[in-house]
């Protein structure tokens, strides 16, 4: 196979499908090297299978707003590959949504969930609703008038999905709600991230940044470094910017930033309990704005209006919101102010171009599909939980997902260790999962 003549055609079938391109192409310029020693792929024509979704489902969504005004959103599901087990992956509500992302994350996940150890194939869902300034109610309508449509495309034996940007606790809850009366069935294992009194596993919530860090972690002790007296920036401040400032400060180091649509914090003192439980009030207001954590600490945080958390002085750097969110010119910023490690935790966070610079200026860097997997990886044990009818304690979740990151390091290590020695993070993750799904695929015939 040769990356340049699968991407050309590509490109030419989904022009303008850029995040999808950008994924593709990352992927295949990492295994290209390994897959042209396999003869067999090559005739079964694995990689030609494996970038196109297995199927997408697109459907309108109509709901009604506070004011009684009938709003329409279209809803989709793209079960990208099912070789090593359901559909499995998040949702995203988020004004941007478009084919092109879900595909690039259905793409990103197939490989991810492959390296979490566990049976799970590869989806993505969503709907370009926008949740900024929606009112509790308004979210509720949303998700039940999604649930209508989507209820039909999944099950826990099929298609299992989760949160995503947009998505947390509240909307699954409300999603589960909707889906239990069409089924008639009480299934929870349909969905992870449910509350932990419904099934949930406890700890999920904390899993994606949990695991972000156990693996920076790894990576810094495989470098003689330690995350303890690191200053760390992070960005967003949802979900994942949640988990992975509880578990950084835990470990020792100090938060200086988290940032928003609107701008940054800069929190010379690192980020206290306080603030970090105020994030979850900030995502729950539907405001999308950081400066609200400085309204509320005005002592302790400066607002910037307009930056990046890329902006502040730190020595690892976690992107935590959205996709290319980290460019080349916010790369060359971070790496003049210091930051000499960089553990993507959004899935695709940083642009080909920052990765590029990182590699080749001596900052250490690995990608969102290792350093993420702890979510997903957490949401294939509550599914496990849910089919056994049993309920683990934080500590026992927390363990295992302790030992999947652990094992997701020692893949990227082993697929991933260049001729002097160094570690290549980004062809270690890739190479491993692409082995993965490729032998499945393989073994399991012209499907
Ligand atoms: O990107 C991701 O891995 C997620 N949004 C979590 C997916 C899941 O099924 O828990």
């Amino acid at each position: 196979m040769k990356t340049n003549d699968i991407m050309a055609r590509l490109r030419a079938k989904y022009p303008g499908e850029n995040e999808y391109l950008q994924a593709v192409q990352e992927v295949l310029e990492s295994v290209e090297e390994v897959y042209n020693q396999h003869p067999e792929f090559e005739k079964a024509k694995i990689v030609e299978r494996m970038v196109e979704p297995d199927r997408i489902f697109t459907f309108r969504v109509t709901w009604v707003d506070d004011r009684g005004e009938v709003q329409t959103n279209t809803g989709y599901r793209v079960q990208f590959n099912s070789a090593i087990g359901p559909y499995k992956g998040g949702l995203r509500f988020h004004r941007a949504v478009t084919p092109s992302m879900l595909k690039f994350l259905g793409f990103e996940q197939t490989f991810k969930n492959a390296l979490t150890t566990l049976p799970m194939g590869g989806a993505k869902g969503g709907s370009d609703f926008d949740p900024v300034g929606k009112s509790n109610d308004e979210i509720m309508r949303f998700c039940q008038a999604f649930m209508l449509e989507l209820w039909q495309c999944i099950g826990p034996d099929q298609d299992i999905p989760a949160g995503d940007v947009g998505v947390g606790g509240r909307e699954i809850g409300y999603l589960y709600g909707m889906y239990k009366k069409l089924a008639r069935e009480y299934n929870t294992g349909v969905l992870t991230g449910k509350g932990s009194t419904w099934g949930g596993s406890i700890l999920r919530p904390e899993a994606t940044g949990f695991g972000a860090l156990y693996f920076t972690q790894n990576l810094l002790h495989k470098a003689g470094k330690d995350i303890k007296g690191c200053r760390v920036a992070v960005s967003g401040f949802g979900n994942v910017a949640w988990g992975a400032c509880i578990k950084a400060t835990e470990l020792g180091a100090k938060v200086v930033a988290i940032s928003g649509p609107d701008g940054v914090c800069e929190i010379p003192d690192g980020i206290t309990k306080e603030m970090i439980d105020y994030m979850l009030i900030m995502r729950a207001s539907n405001r999308n704005r950081v400066e609200d954590m400085a309204d509320k600490f005005p002592g302790a945080c400066k607002f910037t209006a307009g930056k990046k958390a890329w902006s502040v002085k730190c020595d690892v750097a976690l992107p935590c919101a959205f996709q290319n969110e980290l460019s080349e010119d916010d790369a060359k910023e971070l790496k003049a102010n210091g930051c000499w490690c960089c553990c993507e935790v959004s899935n695709m966070g940083c642009q080909p171009g920052a990765i590029h610079y990182f590699q080749h200026n001596g900052v250490l860097f690995a990608p969102g599909k290792a350093v993420n997997a702890g979510g997903v990886a957490t949401s294939g044990l509550e599914m496990t939980q849910n089919a056994s009818h049993i309920s683990w304690s934080g500590a026992e979740v927390d363990a295992k997902l302790h030992f999947i990151m652990d094992s997701i390091h020692e893949q990227c290590v082993k697929y991933g260790t260049q001729p002097d020695g160094s570690i290549d993070y980004v062809k270690g993750a890739n190479i491993a999962g692409f082995m993965k799904v490729a032998t499945a695929m393989l073994e399991q015939g012209t499907v």
